[in-house]
């Protein structure tokens, strides 16, 4: 094994690449043991030095120029080739070998289920030939695939197929074009058996093209969401920012080993599995959702990282933050389509209150860590480790705050604008900037966005401290903001330097006594009806409202307009008044969770302390009026209602004590379910689907409700709910109600029944991996689980390491979302996890990576639990031959 010396890259030291290279001819002998690479490169010098490419796990066979060999004019070094002594224009041909078969980190070339897939972004096409494997190296590719025509009948590439052809010994061959200029990252091959499903479209400049999913054989009844996932997305970047197909063709292939989500590839998209095939008997609400947001996000980044890209990786949220806020709008237009205005303004609203958990769960504590980085990161040794919650939500929301900022009508201007400067670039984050400010100069005479940029290089979740003054002689009421943003990761380094105020957009609402929304009028005439956007720009502002009778309540960060923590101190009256009439129905729903977390956190220390739960009348009540009060659709309701995850709590505990914080959470739940259970019952009744499955937002709206209240009720212990979790359980017609029966008897019932039902599950399901994942990660996460159940379930025969999905749905659920067995006081649960990191390492280290980052905040948490933590974290930094990425994460939470 290789042992990685990390190297730090840094953004600062960019240089061009000196060669241009117009055309790559690649072409392949696949066979899964052996694979031949013939690669031809049309070279053309631009600056100084000797051509300097990247191989990884390569074989090199030849190499030519200008069809002589270069012998004793090229050296290979590690991992690079220079080749000595080219004029200004030559034809490199290099032929290699690789052994698919055997790459079982799944990057560059790889075999899975029999069949052929790439993954290049960020550097595996290194793997596959010699490359300058960088982005801004953009090229048209051919390609020719051959391979034994029983073994891998589908032969498919990027672009436009040109030729297929029968070969001698059982062998065929297909010629692929792809005729817009690439990075080597966006090169993708798949070859193997599949079947697929396909339609063809009119694009609104009236070409046809063709659309196309392919999947493992048998799999073709599950194919269908894709494709009409595929199609709503491809109308709706036409419709929403006037941006068109440029294929012909495009293909989506669903891969049953994959490190991500999936890879948007020109033209030939590959995907997890897991975001491509569903149907309603295997696949759950959140499964149908997450493909159609996938398929989007794959989809938007054909204009969107790939007809402009990115200079360096250092830029990597120039795609992604604006592809994932690209998607979230998507979704959220799929959400609200076809509803009445009220209902879709709700559904908007469920949209952006799941985002906004996501990111406060995942990206929130990333930002206060050790791996706290700006959304374009300084430095990195291991790029795959850069894949984060911050470049892509956090970038998405810095995007969204541009378009706040902008307005949507200016932020689709702005967008037109940077298509018009940087369409088949390769640009910075900068560039997107200037493009935005260019139009949000014109519309706002002498203000630019130089302070905005600062989202783009300064770490951490930024603090705003909110006071309200009010006059009632003058009837006027003053509102000040006060932000701030410790150092974070590297900015607590001597000689980093001082932090910035951010230029946040404020969204804010005042309510009077009874809850109605009070007219906002500035001193200088300025009038809104409800919201008024505040920028803060310097540490401090002021801003003055007129007309105001009495102290009013603030409706704060409306819409979360901003990626920041808001500091008010509301009284519990308060919140319960926001929580029965805010207007904003984000603010809305924030409140419930700033008075569910306060209840949760008194109680915790309450636990600490020795002194018995109780839950407070006034939390009781204010959970049935969100239960029972008149007007609100099931989704938001279902939100309303779900208690605040662990993860988030933990974010305002001085240190954390997950266990405890696990164990009131569920005592809240539990007496909730108890106190309320008449209510409960009657969502119970109120929101069953009967008829035929549809994944639409009413009806999952409506099982998310149904299914909250049965958890809460099994929770509670209430009479006659394991009766009624067991009766869904057996007649359910969908995975979403025979999933969350199940996983409510499995968390809250006795053990006989659960074992009964966890039996019969994996007995009908066994034939289907996406459903035995389910099945993993329900026992990963159950209370009662410990290491030895865990290490019992990975001796099943169905178990394996080197599947991703497999590892996630079992080792990762438990080390990530089982505070109960995961974070025993003896130790055993970080031990099992170093020995899993350990593992997954020597197979495949982006994965390895991401499991090492469970424990990156050790300091966080109670010194019985942190003092193990770093032990583990120890024995991991030295362990001999440990890959580039863990050693980068385990090394960042050590220092
Ligand atoms: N660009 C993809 C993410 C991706 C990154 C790395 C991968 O393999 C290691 C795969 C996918 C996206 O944003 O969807
Ligand atoms: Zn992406």
């Amino acid at each position: 094994m290789r042992t990685d010396t990390p190297v730090t890259i840094r953004r600062q030291n960019y240089l061009p690449f000196p060669y241009d290279i117009a055309t790559v001819r690649l072409e392949f002998d696949l066979d899964p043991a052996d694979t031949q690479v013939r690669s031809q490169l049309e070279v053309r010098r631009t600056g100084e030095g000797p051509l300097v490419l990247n191989g990884e796990d390569l074989e090199l066979v030849s190499v030519q120029v200008d069809g002589r060999d270069w012998a004793g004019r090229y050296q290979v070094d590690g991992d690079t080739l220079t080749l000595d002594g080219l004029g200004t224009q030559a034809r490199v041909e290099i032929v290699s070998r690789c052994r698919p078969e055997a790459n079982s980190a799944l990057m560059g070339l790889y075999v899975s289920n029999g069949v052929f897939f790439t993954q290049c972004e960020a550097e595996g096409f290194r793997r596959i030939t010699w490359f300058p494997d960088r982005p801004d190296v953009m090229s048209r590719y051919s390609v020719v695939l051959r391979a034994d025509k029983k073994r891998f009948p589908q032969l498919l590439s990027n672009g436009n197929l040109v030729k297929q052809a029968d070969l001698a010994d059982g062998r065929h061959e297909a010629h692929w074009e792809d005729p817009f200029p690439k990075p080597c990252y966006l090169f993708a091959l798949v070859a193997g058996a599949l079947t697929w499903r396909e339609s063809r479209m009119r694009t609104r400049s009236g070409r046809e093209v063709l659309l196309q999913v392919y999947s493992d054989p048998g799999s073709e009844g599950k194919t269908q969401y894709a494709l009409e996932s595929l199609e709503r997305a491809v109308r709706w970047d036409e419709r929403r920012f006037s941006l068109e197909l440029d294929l012909d063709r495009f293909m989506i292939v669903a891969a049953r080993d994959f490190n991500m989500g999936a890879m948007e590839n020109k033209g030939l998209n590959i995907f997890n599995a897991a975001y491509v095939l569903a149907d309603p008997e295997s696949a759950t609400d959140a499964n149908f959702s997450a493909i159609e947001a996938v398929i989007g996000h794959e989809y938007f980044h054909n204009w969107t990282g790939n007809r402009v890209t990115c200079r360096d990786w250092f830029q990597l949220s120039l795609k992604e933050g604006l592809t994932v806020f690209r998607d979230q709008e998507f979704t959220a237009d799929m959400m609200a389509q076809g509803l009445d205005a009220q209902a879709a303004a709700s559904a908007r609203t469920v949209k952006r209150i799941d985002d906004v958990v996501t990111l406060r769960a995942a990206q929130f504590p990333e930002d206060a860590g050790p791996m706290a980085h700006p959304i374009r990161p300084e430095s990195y040794q291991e790029i795959g480790n850069f894949y984060t919650a911050t470049v892509y939500e956090k970038g998405a929301e810095v995007i969204r705050m541009q378009q706040t900022l902008l307005t949507p009508a200016g932020f689709t201007r702005g967008l037109a604008e940077y298509f018009r400067r940087h369409d088949g670039q390769a640009v910075t984050c900068d560039d997107f900037v200037a493009a935005m400010e260019s139009v949000y100069a014109q519309d706002h005479p002498g203000r630019d966005l130089s302070v905005f940029r600062r989202w783009y290089s300064q770490a951490g979740t930024p603090r705003v401290r909110v006071t309200i003054e009010h006059d009632a002689a003058t009837r006027r009421c003053t509102v000040t903001l006060a932000q701030r943003c410790e150092p974070v990761g590297v900015e607590r380094l001597p000689g980093a330097p001082a932090k910035q105020p951010f230029h946040i957009p404020f969204a804010i609402g005042l309510l009077d006594a009874q809850g109605r929304p009070l007219p906002l009028k500035q001193a200088d005439g300025h009038e809104v009806r409800d919201t008024a956007l505040l920028e803060l720009t310097t540490e401090h502002a002021q801003w003055t409202f007129e007309n105001i009778d009495a102290r009013p309540v603030p409706s704060l960060l409306r819409d979360f307009s901003a990626p920041v923590i808001v500091e008010y101190d509301y009284t519990d009256h308060e919140l319960a008044l926001l929580m029965r009439h805010d207007g904003n129905a984000f603010a809305r729903w924030e409140a419930g969770q700033q008075l569910a977390t306060r209840v949760i956190l008194a109680a915790t220390r309450e636990r600490q302390e020795g002194r018995p739960f109780a839950l407070h009348r006034d939390f009781i009540e204010a959970w049935r009026s969100v239960l029972t009060a008149p007007g609100l659709d099931a989704a938001y309701r279902a939100r309303a209602l779900t208690l605040p995850s662990e993860k988030t709590l933990a974010e305002h505990m001085a240190k954390v004590d997950p266990v405890a914080l696990a164990a009131v959470r569920d005592e809240t739940l539990g007496a909730l379910g108890r106190a309320l259970a008449d209510d409960w019952r009657a969502a119970v009744q109120a929101n069953q689907t009967p008829g035929d499955y549809s994944p639409d937002p009413i009806s999952a709206g409506k099982r998310a409700l149904k299914n909250l209240a049965l958890a809460t009720l099994m929770a509670g212990r209430v009479d006659g709910a394991t009766e009624q979790a067991l009766g869904q359980y057996d007649t359910a017609r969908n995975m979403t109600d025979r999933l969350s029966a199940l996983s409510s008897l499995v968390n809250f019932g006795a053990a006989d029944a659960s074992a009964r039902v966890l039996a019969d599950f994996y007995e009908r399901w066994q034939d289907d991996p996406l459903v035995v994942d389910k099945w993993f990660t329900l026992q990963a996460t159950a209370r009662g689980t410990t290491v030895q159940t865990v290490e019992g379930l990975m001796t099943h025969p169905a178990f394996s390491l080197r599947n991703p999905n497999r590892a996630r749905s079992l080792v990762f659920q438990f080390c990530l979302n089982n505070p109960y067995g995961f974070h025993r006081a003896d130790g055993s649960g970080y031990r099992y996890w170093a020995s899993q990191v350990l593992a997954l390492d020597a197979l495949n280290p982006e994965i390895a990576a991401r499991l090492a980052r469970a424990l990156d905040r050790w300091v966080r948490y109670v010194p019985e639990l942190s003092e193990p933590m770093r032990q583990v974290l120890q024995q991991v930094r030295s362990h001999p031959g440990l890959s580039r990425n863990v050693t980068e994460i385990v090394s960042k939470a050590l220092e």
